[in-house]
Order: C-alpha cells, then structure tokens, then sequence
C-alpha cells in the first residue's frame, strides 16, 4: 500500500486533522506532505496534488481522493475490518448524518474561532450565533452519546471517523476556552488523550510557519 496525505500546516488545518487523525489512530501507514497555507505559492503547491486545490487530499496509487469525508469513506471501504464507522447499521446511519452535519455547516463557529491548535487557551468573547452553533454540537454529541456511548468515551463508544469529524470543534472549544457541559468537558478530554491527537499537537507545535491572523486571535 502507497498512501500519501496532502496537508495544510497542522497548526492550521482543521480539515487536514480529520483524516490524518483517523489513519493514524487506526495505525494505517501513510506519507504526509504538508504544504503550508497562506503563502503567494499554496495554491499552486496544492493543485499538484488535489484537483480542488484544497487540503486534505489522499493520494492512494494512482487514486487521488478528495474532501475530508469523502477520504473517511475511502479508508472505511479499503479497511472493511477497522470499524472506522460504527458497526451497528443505526449507529453507522447517525455517525455519517453527525459527519455530513459537520462537513456543511458550524460557519459561525469556524469564522469566529479560527483553528490554531498551538493556541494557548484563552477565551474570547462568544456572540449568540456561534453560541448558537456550540448548543447544537453540544446537543447531538450529548444524544449520540446518550444512545450509542456506552462502550467507551467516544461518540459510539470505541473512536470512529465521526470523532475524527469533530475533532478540529474539539481543540476549538478547548483554545477559546468555550463554556461547555460535564459532559462535553469528557468528550474533549477523551478526544485529546488520544495518541494520535497528541501526535498531530506535537507536529503542529514543531512546524516553523506562523500566520499572523490566526496568531492574533
Ligand atoms: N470541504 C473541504 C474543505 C477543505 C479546505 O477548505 N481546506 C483548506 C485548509 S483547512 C484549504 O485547502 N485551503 C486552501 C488555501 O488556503 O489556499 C474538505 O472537507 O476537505
């Protein structure tokens, strides 16, 4: 097998940790090549290796495949056998409605809490649109958990790629220090004890690129 995963700067990518962190947390060997954002080069550096010109982009031979939940599915269809989504048919039917949710939508938060996951936690003030958007993850990880949580800290228990999906809201919340529940307090702290979340800080805390608008922040 000949995986390569094209990134954005770890630092800075939230669509880039999705399926990163997913190949990593269920030990599929992969390459990454990492093509810093924001520069007068990136997407031109990008369109090498993703038709959209956007980061993340799975090359697997001579198949390059694209959007962050798209490339979930792909590594769910080649590793039958890893439960990247949950087993149970139901289960399975709600993680890809939780993904596709966070594939379209959550704009107010992302605009006003841009990724930077070496950000020291710090709060910011929240406005009732993204607040708005907050109450609603709150509220489908609550029920997902309610319903499917029982085997474990994750959304269905065991880790899966609707984890992996919201992963990025996970360090949003953490670094702008976003009031949340109990229970979603668990959630993240699960979801950053992760190995492959632990990697993927480390590589972003590694990395020597800065863009001073998501710095000022
Ligand atoms: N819907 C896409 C979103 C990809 C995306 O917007 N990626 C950003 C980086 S996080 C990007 O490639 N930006 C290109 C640029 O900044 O030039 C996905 O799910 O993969």
């Amino acid at each position: 097998m000949n995986w390569t995963l094209t990134i954005g700067n770890k630092a800075y990518s939230s669509w880039s940790q999705r399926p990163w962190i997913l190949l990593r947390h269920f030990d599929i060997p992969f390459t990454e090549r990492v093509v810093p954002l924001d520069r007068a080069t990136t997407s031109v550096d990008i369109q090498q290796h993703s038709p959209t010109g956007r980061v993340p982009a799975l090359q697997a031979g001579d198949l390059v495949i694209w959007e962050s939940i798209a490339i979930a599915e792909f590594i769910a269809d080649r590793f039958p056998d890893k439960a990247i989504w949950p087993v149970d048919p139901d289960a399975r039917a709600i993680a890809r409605s939780l993904a596709a949710e966070m594939h379209a939508s959550f704009t107010r938060l992302r605009q006003h809490c841009p990724t930077n996951f070496r950000r020291p936690q710090r709060a910011i003030a929240i406005p009732d649109d993204v607040r708005h958007d907050v109450d609603r993850i709150e509220a489908a990880w609550s029920a997902t958990r309610q319903q499917w949580g029982q085997g474990g800290p994750f959304l269905f228990g065991a880790f899966t790629a609707a984890d992996a999906m919201y992963a990025p809201v996970v360090n949003r919340f953490w670094t702008y220090d976003i009031p949340v529940k109990g229970e979603t307090r668990a959630y993240m702290e699960a979801m950053m004890a992760l190995p492959a979340w632990l990697a993927w800080i480390e590589g972003a805390k590694a990395e020597p690129w800065f863009i001073d608008k998501y710095e000022a922040i």
